[in-house]
């Protein structure tokens, strides 16, 4: 994948807002970045549609801080609050008809085997706990017991925030929601445990206020979907407007919920154990 893609037409460059420019020149594009570079360097458009204190904003900016090759990543998406943000940071990035991600990235990963067969492509699905759990969960699952070398990311802020505060199969038990006036009558969907028993090499579950783990966990998951198979992540990424609570405490909300219901959990199969060992002894991997 090439940096023309991004890269302005030289006779409209000069139209261009300064913003762009920076986004293709000082962007994550060719540069090995790290969520400890955050603010340093131009991630994403300013004008983004995210509200203040938006956590799946939060986790998708460390998220694509922590990609080991980004040139070589393409992001697939899926309608949410986080497929405007991913529209618009400077990588290679494809949008689905919402829930399909799974089933398109696993076209999109063997179509760039086949283009590319001695080149390394990564593709990473990154998308809201909706687009997982609920309408996208068959796909999910199939991609996972089909063996696709693919990531996927859930961006989990336990509701339909794009589209006003319905429930989502992954919001808490009893919670009361916008559009669940009475409070959700059954627990949180175990997509994590469903990772596991589904095919997924290396799950990792964590929250926006851990970001050296969300960077170990997406560099340990992409590297090894490149050679052992499926692997996930699923984020806390809680969202202040509809769980109401105040844009400023995103990052608590998330630590308190780190010793309560998302305690950091990670699986390796043996398999993947290995390859990791491996990867580190040769100088690879995450430090
Ligand atoms: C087939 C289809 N059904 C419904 C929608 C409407 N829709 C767009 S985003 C969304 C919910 C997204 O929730 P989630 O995946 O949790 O992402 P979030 O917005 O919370 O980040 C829905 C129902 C759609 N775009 N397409
Ligand atoms: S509705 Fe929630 S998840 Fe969506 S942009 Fe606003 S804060 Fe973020
Ligand atoms: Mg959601």
């Amino acid at each position: 994948m090439s940096k023309r893609i991004i890269t302005p037409v030289k006779e409209f460059e000069e139209y261009l807002p300064q913003e762009y420019k920076d986004l293709v020149n000082n962007g994550p594009f060719f540069n090995q970045k790290s969520a400890a570079d955050l603010g340093t360097f131009k991630e994403i458009i300013e004008q983004h549609p995210h509200c203040a204190g938006c956590g799946v904003s939060l986790g998708m900016r460390i998220a694509l801080a922590s990609l080991p090759d980004p040139a070589n990543t393409l992001i697939v998406g899926t309608p949410g609050c986080s497929f405007f943000g991913l529209a618009q940071t400077a990588l290679n990035y494809s949008n689905t008809a919402f829930g399909n991600q799974n089933a398109v990235a696993s076209g999109l990963k063997r179509m760039l085997q086949i283009r590319y067969p001695d080149q390394y492509k990564d593709v990473v699905v990154m998308v809201g706990d909706g687009g997982i759990a609920d309408i996208g969960l068959e796909y999910t699952l199939h991609s996972w017991f089909r063996r696709e070398k693919i990531t996927t990311v859930m961006l989990d802020n336990e509701v339909y925030g794009n589209t006003g505060g319905q429930e989502s199969g992954m919001s808490a038990e009893g919670k009361v929601l916008n559009m669940a006036p009475t409070g959700k009558k059954f627990p949180k969907i175990p997509v994590f445990e469903m990772a596991k028993a589904t095919g997924c090499v290396y799950a990792a579950k964590t929250t926006v206020a851990s970001p050296k783990k969300i960077e170990k966990a997406i560099r340990e998951a992409i590297l090894t979907a490149r050679e052992i198979g499926p692997t996930y992540i699923q984020l806390y990424t809680p969202c202040p407007t509809n769980l109401k609570f105040a844009s400023d405490q995103t990052v608590k909300v998330a630590k308190d919920a780190e010793r309560g219901h998302y305690t950091f959990e990670e699986y390796q199969s043996e398999e993947a154990a290995q390859y990791l060992k491996k990867l580190k002894e040769n100088g690879g991997g995450h430090k």
